[in-house]
């Protein structure tokens, strides 16, 4: 009778081994090569969840095959513990937001440690901590000094009911997520970060990045969006001063028949003063949200101010429009119009009656510039230009640099570049954040904080009401405090920070979790870094990695750090879905980890997030599909437990051994299951096909056993195949394997064997047979090649012309083309 594999004892008696003997805490003196395995820190919302489990299965997957290969392997976790929804949380149920982020945080620990994630606990951080989160405002400070971190009026979401802002996420439909009045944008002093000082740097930085999914390089490469073109003036046709617009087509210059101010612009209000329909227009698109403006069906809405500008390359008097499709945060400000090559200006063109004028004429000079009248839509490629003086007949591309070079020397133009990336605007008015460290004094103006009183602590006592300007605002004692340049009276900042700042720089504070005098020391992130793969979910992709990228090159700006990008290889993990959508609580289709893995285990749980698909891939959950790790794992334990005596028994190979057919076999399996993990889990972390082929090996073993060989020779290689799967299995099912690993004698759990665990493959042992192919030459059989497992198609054909009998009927022929069908013959077809 074997014993009946009891999943949950198993685990906790491995996870409190391996908690007990700090299997994976790791310092930096260690003679190993390093390996810095990461997953991006969760949110403390209230549990674990599925997309989670598979996250950090792939993580622990990878750190326990880096360990096993002989790397000091660095596998931390913290908590992203800032933020909103603990606010809400208050709300709803008046905790305080700190009581409610640190339960959560206890239980979703539990948690992570009943899945038995190899993490060194013993760096975890949340960074609620405000010994974590003082580095947040010494950090600013540095960025303050150095003209990175700035003030500037900004707008923001605002409730009138409430009197308070919301996030973009409180936004529902244009209304407040708990009053339903309708948002208005109002203009607060914000502050921000200049990451658009780091643009170029950001991206080129993207070529480098050999690691990333070149999904996520393109999301970034797009985020960042530099565009090359120029800046040229449009004077006004009256009075003085002119309008800048920022342009990429400076070779349609001539086919300018309108200009388009942003309802922003500072021209816009001027010209508003005395007309009362375009003050209405420049109230109304103000107020309207960006991403409104931007859906919004382009050339619909403008109003012409009565205003000529003069186009500087034709001389000739446009009119000047105010319209809200463009946007005052880009280039200039303002276009010039050129309706026959632009979408935008064309659509808007046509609403209002306003001129257009084809400059560009495609390749195959399909659009004759008498047509124009008749043109549906705009012609916005490059081509040919006509109609422009001087500079008709010339290509686009050329005609580019000639107009820039000749605006550059009349004075009225210059080469631009510019970047749809924005700065970084980190001010929330929320309480559970970063306080922002400045002070306002009337004498001084604005003032940091000096580092010495560093951390500015949230207060504890506060009440949330979800409305009025901000909660730290109302808080007397927090607002009131001593100017650091005068020491008179002066206040706080109360806005906090965005909580992406927590997580810019989180993992360099899991190399030295503890320093109190830096963030972290120089040389002890130098020890670790870059991080040699970081895996999440793919919505930050953009935000959080570019983000992550900047703060990084600030840092290394201020002598910290010495790597430019702080991650080497990405991974972006699929999401887990479930009846075709996103699991999620609201929509009620999420599966509880704890559920499944108190029904089947956890080794069952990770191996089918594991096996279900490829990490980048999606995972649709089906509840019917447990049954295969299910069984795949009953498979093992019972193998492993009937066969305990017999394995143990058996002595290890001595390289002496004549073995037969099917212990040669078994043998070839085992050896080509090790290359063949081995290569999926370190050359693209394909661990779904990984497990694939260890499945296979546990159907060679069953085969090895039926029927029942007698010869010691087949229980050596029993053994052999028994070990490399347990250890080849315990990065995907741990326990499993460790308990068998155990069972079967050996007094040190496989985890810590060290570098010498992982199963080493021996290429002869995992080789094929030698195949015989035949030679045919045009259909008939004209020779045989006896090939290895290693030869591909085109060595193949060259063995085949190259035989001595083929040879000879080719002799005078042409050859046609030369066939392979894989495993059985060569084909040359001849003619002549
Ligand atoms: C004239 C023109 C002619 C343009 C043409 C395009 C095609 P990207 O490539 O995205 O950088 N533009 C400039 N500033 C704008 C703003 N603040 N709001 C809305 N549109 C703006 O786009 C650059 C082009 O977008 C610029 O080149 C300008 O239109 C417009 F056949 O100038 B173009
Ligand atoms: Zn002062």
């Amino acid at each position: 009778m074997s014993r009946p594999y009891e999943f949950e004892a198993i685990e906790r008696k491995w996870q409190s081994r391996w908690l007990d003997s700090r299997a994976f805490e790791v310092t930096e003196s260690d003679p190993r090569p390093k390996y810095y395995c990461l997953e991006m820190l969760p949110y403390p919302s209230g549990r674990i969840h599925m997309g989670h489990v598979r996250n950090y299965s792939i993580g622990d997957a990878v750190a326990r095959f880096k360990r096993m290969r002989g790397f000091n392997v660095l596998h931390p976790i913290g908590w992203d513990a800032l933020g909103l929804p603990a606010e809400n949380a208050a709300l709803k149920h008046g905790a305080h937001p700190e009581d409610w982020t640190r339960s959560n945080i206890a239980h979703m620990k539990s948690q992570l440690q009943r899945l038995g994630f190899s993490y060194a606990w013993e760096r975890e951080i949340a960074t609620c901590d405000p010994e974590y989160y003082r580095w947040n405002q010494w950090f600013f400070i540095q960025m303050w000094k150095k003209g990175l971190a700035y003030r500037k009026k900004a707008a923001v979401n605002w409730c009138p009911a409430d009197r308070t802002v919301l996030a973009n996420e409180q936004v529902i439909d244009g209304r407040c997520w708990r009053c339903d009045s309708e948002v208005v944008q109002k203009d607060l002093e914000q502050w921000f970060l200049r990451i658009t000082s780091y643009a170029d740097e950001l991206l080129l930085g993207l070529d480098k990045l050999t690691g990333w999914p070149g999904t996520v390089l393109t999301l970034q490469r797009n985020w960042i969006g530099r565009s090359e073109g120029a800046d040229v003036d449009f004077r006004l046709a009256e009075g003085e001063g002119s309008i800048r617009v920022f342009t990429t087509r400076i070779d349609t210059i001539y086919g300018a028949t309108f200009v388009v101010l942003a309802p922003e612009h500072p021209l816009s209000a001027r010209f508003a003063e005395t007309s009362p329909e375009l003050r209405a227009y420049v109230e109304k698109a103000k107020a309207e949200e960006r991403e409104k403006r931007l859906a919004e069906e382009p050339g619909k809405t403008g109003v012409a101010t009565g205003r000529d500008a003069v186009n500087p390359f034709t001389s000739e008097r446009v009119p000047i429009w105010v319209a809200s499709y463009v946007l005052m945060d880009y280039g200039t400000g303002a276009v010039m119009a050129v309706p026959a090559h632009d979408e935008r200006d064309f659509a808007f063109a046509r609403a209002h009656n306003l001129k257009v004028r084809v400059v560009i004429q495609p390749p195959d000079a399909s659009l004759e510039p008498e047509e124009m009248d008749q043109m549906d839509r705009a012609y916005p490629d490059y081509g040919t230009v006509v109609d422009s003086g001087p500079f008709t007949g010339l290509p686009s591309k050329d005609a580019l640099r000639a107009m820039a070079e000749y605006a550059e020397e009349q004075g009225f133009g210059k080469r631009a570049v510019t970047y749809k990336l924005r700065d970084w605007g980190i001010s929330r008015q929320r309480y559970w954040g970063t306080p922002i460290p400045m002070v306002h004094c009337d004498s001084c103006g604005v003032v940091p904080v000096r580092e010495e009183d560093l951390p500015v602590v949230l207060p504890r006592d506060v009440t949330i009401t979800g409305k009025g300007e901000s909660v730290l605002r109302e808080n007397e004692a927090f607002v009131e405090t001593a100017c650091p340049g005068c020491a008179g009276s002066a206040r706080r900042e109360t806005d906090t920070m965005d909580t992406f700042v927590d997580s810019s720089w989180y993992f360099y504070r899991y190399t030295d979790p503890r320093c109190s005098e830096m963030p972290f020391r120089r040389e002890i992130a130098r020890e670790w870094f870059p991080i040699d793969i970081y895996i999440g979910g793919v919505e930050h992709a953009i935000l959080h990695l570019i983000y992550s990228r900047f703060w990084t090159r600030m840092m290394r700006d201020l002598g910290l750090v010495e790597v430019d990008e702080p991650v080497e290889n990405q991974l972006s993990q699929g999401m887990v879905i479930k009846d075709g959508a996103a699991m999620s609580k609201s929509r009620g289709n999420t599966v509880e980890p704890e559920e499944v893995a108190g029904k089947y285990g956890v080794d069952t749980l990770r191996l089918y997030v594991l096996f279900e698909a490829p990490p980048e891939k999606e995972i649709d959950w089906t509840d019917a599909r447990l049954e295969g790790p299910a069984r795949f794992v009953q498979r093992v334990w019972r193998f492993v437990q009937n066969e305990l005596d017999a394995i143990s028994s058996a002595s290890p190979i001595e390289g002496q051994e004549e073995w037969n057919e099917a212990e040669t076999a078994l043998r070839r399996k085992t050896h080509q299951t090790i290359l063949k993990v081995t290569r999926d889990i370190e050359d693209r972390v394909h661990l779904n096909t990984a497990i694939a082929a260890i499945m296979e090996l546990v159907n060679g073993l069953y085969k090895a056993i039926e029927p029942r060989p007698a010869r010691a020779e087949s229980w050596k290689a029993i053994r052999e195949a028994t070990e490399a799967l347990l250890l080849l299995l315990s990065p995907f099912a741990p326990h499993l394997a460790e308990e068998l690993w155990e069972a079967l004698g050996h007094d040190k759990p496989n985890m810590s064997i060290g570098a010498r665990s992982w199963p080493a493959h021996d290429p002869t042992i995992a080789a094929e047979d030698r195949l015989t192919l035949v030679v045919q030459v045009n259909g008939k059989l004209r020779g045989r090649l006896s090939i290895g497992p290693d030869e591909d198609d085109e060595a193949i054909k060259k063995r085949a012309l190259d035989d001595e009998n083929v040879k000879r009927f080719l002799e005078g022929k042409e050859i046609v083309r030369v066939v392979v069908v894989p495993k059985r013959l060569v084909n040359v077809v001849v003619s002549g």
